[in-house]
Formats: C-alpha cells, sequence, structure tokens
C-alpha cells in the first residue's frame, strides 16, 4: 500500500518532535502520521521509508550561482517518471554510534558519506534531535544508465529522513532540502511536470521545484531512454557544470537564453503540444551540449552511438512521427513522443547498432511513503 508524503501549508509545517504532546496525539489519530511517526520524540528513535522517481529535464539545469547551497543561475523544467524508482529507508536511534549509509547493498564511505551527514545533520537542526541515523538505498534501475538515479535517490533520502525525524514539511521545503543533496533531486520530490524556481535570495529559500502540471495533465506523454552505454561517465555532471562556469565563452550565452527556452517549453507543456514542445526541447538540450563542448578543455558527452540515434530521430520526424530527443550529461539520448508511437519508436532504436536497450516512461508521481522497509 502506498500513500502520498504527508503535506500541509508551511504554516503548519512544524516540526513534530516540538509539538505539544497533546497535538502530537491529536495529529497521530488524524491519521497525519504513520504509527512510527506518531510515537517520535528525540529520545524515542523511529523509521521511514518512502520511494520516488527520477526526473528528466526539459529544459535543463547547467551551471550553480552558488556551489555550497546548490543554487542555479538558470530555472529547469523536468517530467517526473513513472515506473523506476529509488527506495530508501532512514531509522534514527540513539542505539547507532555513527551515521551509516549503504546503496545498492555497498556501504558509502569517505567525501561521498559526508554528502549523507550534511542533510541529517540539517534534518537534525530542523527537527531538534542528535540521533546518529542508518540509511538504505535501493534502485531499481541502473545506476550509470543516464536515468538522473542521483534525483529519485535524493528526493526518496530526503523525504524519509524528514519523516524518519518526524517533521512534516511541505513539498516545497521538502524540495529545497533535496535540492542541497542534489540540485535535480528537488525536481522529484512532486511528480508530474516541475519547474526548479532559479530564486535570487543568496540563502537559497526562494529556490525550489514547483509543479505546474500533475502527471495526470499529459499522460499520453512518453520518454523512450535510449541506453547506449552504462559506464561511468569521466566527468561527473557537477565537476562538468562548474567546468562550464568557469571555462566555457557561451555559459553567458545560456544563461541569457534559458529563460526564454523555458517560456517556449511551459506554454507548449501546458497546452500539450508536443509539436511546440519538441523542438524547443531538443534545441535546449543541444544548447547545453554546445556549452560543455565550449569549456577548456571540451566536456564531450556525446558517443557515436549517440549521433546514429539523433540521426534516427530526425529520420521519424521525416516519416511524420512526432518525436524528438534530449540528452543529460551522458551518451543516453532521452526520446520525447506520444504514446501511440512510444512502440515503434522504442522498436526502431533498439536496432540502431549499438544502443543497449530502451525504457519507455510516462509522467509519473512524487515522493510516497511505503509501508515496507528495506531493513
Ligand atoms: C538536469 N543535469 O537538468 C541536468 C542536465 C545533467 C544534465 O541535473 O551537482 O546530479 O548534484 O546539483 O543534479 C545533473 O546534475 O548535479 C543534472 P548536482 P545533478 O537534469
Amino acid at each position: 500500500m502506498r500513500r502520498a508524503v504527508p503535506r500541509v501549508p508551511d504554516v503548519l509545517a512544524i516540526p513534530f518532535t516540538r509539538a505539544p504532546s497533546c497535538a502530537r496525539s491529536w495529529l497521530a489519530l488524524c491519521g497525519k502520521y504513520r504509527l512510527e511517526i506518531s510515537v517520535l520524540t528525540p529520545t524515542n528513535p523511529t523509521k521511514a521509508t518512502t520511494q520516488a522517481h527520477p526526473n528528466i529535464a526539459l529544459i535543463k539545469y547547467w551551471g550553480k550561482r552558488d556551489t555550497a547551497l546548490f543554487l542555479p543561475q538558470t530555472p529547469s523544467l523536468s517530467m517526473t517518471l513513472s515506473g523506476l524508482s529509488a527506495k530508501t529507508t532512514v531509522e534514527f536511534s540513539t542505539a547507532f554510534k555513527a551515521d551509516r549509509v549503504e546503496l545498492d547493498g555497498q556501504s558509502v564511505q569517505g567525501r561521498e558519506l559526508e554528502r549523507f551527514t550534511m542533510l541529517l545533520d540539517r534534518v537534525r537542526g530542523l527537527a531538534g534531535i542528535s540521533e546518529r541515523a542508518r540509511i538504505a538505498s535501493r534502485n531499481d534501475f541502473p545506476k550509470a544508465a543516464g536515468l538522473a538515479s542521483s534525483a529519485a535517490g535524493g528526493a526518496a533520502l530526503t523525504s524519509a529522513t524528514a519523516l524518519a525525524a518526524g517533521l512534516d514539511l511541505s513539498a516545497h521545503e521538502l524540495s529545497r532540502l533535496a535540492r542541497q543533496f542534489s540540485g535535480s533531486a528537488c525536481r522529484s520530490i512532486e511528480g508530474g511536470f516541475c519547474e526548479w524556481q532559479k530564486g535570487v535570495r543568496s540563502d537559497g529559500e526562494d529556490s525550489f521545484a514547483v509543479q505546474i502540471a500533475p502527471s495526470t495533465h499529459w499522460p499520453e506523454l512518453r520518454m523512450v531512454v535510449t541506453i547506449c552505454s552504462e559506464a561511468k561517465k569521466a566527468m561527473s555532471s557537477r565537476l562538468a557544470m562548474q567546468h562550464s562556469v568557469d571555462t566555457s565563452p557561451f555559459f553567458e550565452g545560456w544563461v541569457r537564453q534559458v529563460d526564454l527556452d523555458l517560456e517556449l517549453a511551459r506554454s507548449a507543456l501546458l497546452a500539450r503540444d508536443l509539436d511546440a514542445l519538441g523542438p524547443i526541447v531538443e534545441t535546449n538540450a543541444c544548447r547545453m551540449h554546445a556549452v560543455a563542448m565550449g569549456a577548456h578543455p571540451p566536456t564531450i558527452y556525446l558517443k557515436p552511438v549517440t549521433l546514429e540515434v539523433i540521426e534516427a530521430v530526425h529520420g521519424f520526424r521525416r516519416d511524420g512521427i512526432q518525436a524528438w530527443f534530449t540528452l543529460d550529461a551522458g551518451p543516453n539520448p532521452v526520446v520525447l513522443c506520444l504514446d501511440t508511437d512510444a512502440a515503434c519508436v522504442a522498436q526502431a532504436l533498439s536496432a540502431v547498432p549499438g544502443v543497449l536497450r530502451t525504457v519507455t516512461a510516462s509522467p509519473g508521481e512524487g515522493a510516497t511513503l511505503l509501508d515496507e522497509h528495506l531493513f
């Protein structure tokens, strides 16, 4: 059984552990909290498990204005994908001597562990607790498949951590927290189509993702993820985007252009007009890669097979099929099309030499609370 992660308006989002005990019982009775959450106190540890899905940007996030707070230089727009998911269980306990994290059964150490500890510390600060945590996370899709696994994992982690700590945060508050784990994770807290507002404040309080349309807005839309390589990329998107900010002469042009790209994409999306959305999605992805390729030394994510897939997508259009590609920081194109063409597109792309397989996804839901824990 699944439930949406509880949401309340920001004004009501008080840390549960700080609520008076009568209020806690009342809230628990109202069913706003699951049993584990309802008995949480700073000395009474609790556990929560959530699931979240990857998102693919229609208008890309590429470049930060603040690397510590994960504040982007430009806004971005994404679709959350159905089907594929990351599940995360978080437990706080006085019995734990240190924070412990396992991703797909592998223990996380060093700098990677510090990223988790930073998020845990933020949440512990908000909840007024000091217990260490145990975290386990599992993806049902390969990490290196170009499916933005850090977005799904980051959104599941943030929502589970907040719930396990007894916080009842609004979607926007969760998005703000998720952003500081991995920028794109802020767009997977809610489902459907989300716009990450870049914000203007230096503290980042106005930089979070807002759902502009739910998954039901355009259920016929499909993304065919075309996996050409599962190898770990030579340069992470985090390093590559900073390298573009620092050295690409095209970066300024990118920043000037994105607002316009996003406006076009938003109107086309809200009008469910694929003939208008497809071209701007494809152009925006190429603009992002042009910025990366203009860096010194250049960052090149495209492989020969990537170009073969792009050729095939252009061929679809010559044959009257509405299909446009987008490309993240990797060699695996994602093809935007309608449900009526998705099977044919997927079949044709699977036949391109070098393509390993395809995964077709429709608009999906945001982070949800699960009953079954991973440990
Ligand atoms: C996006 N990407 O909008 C863009 C397009 C990659 C290409 O968001 O440093 O892993 O953790 O904020 O979120 C990938 O960047 O980077 C990404 P950090 P993240 O989906």
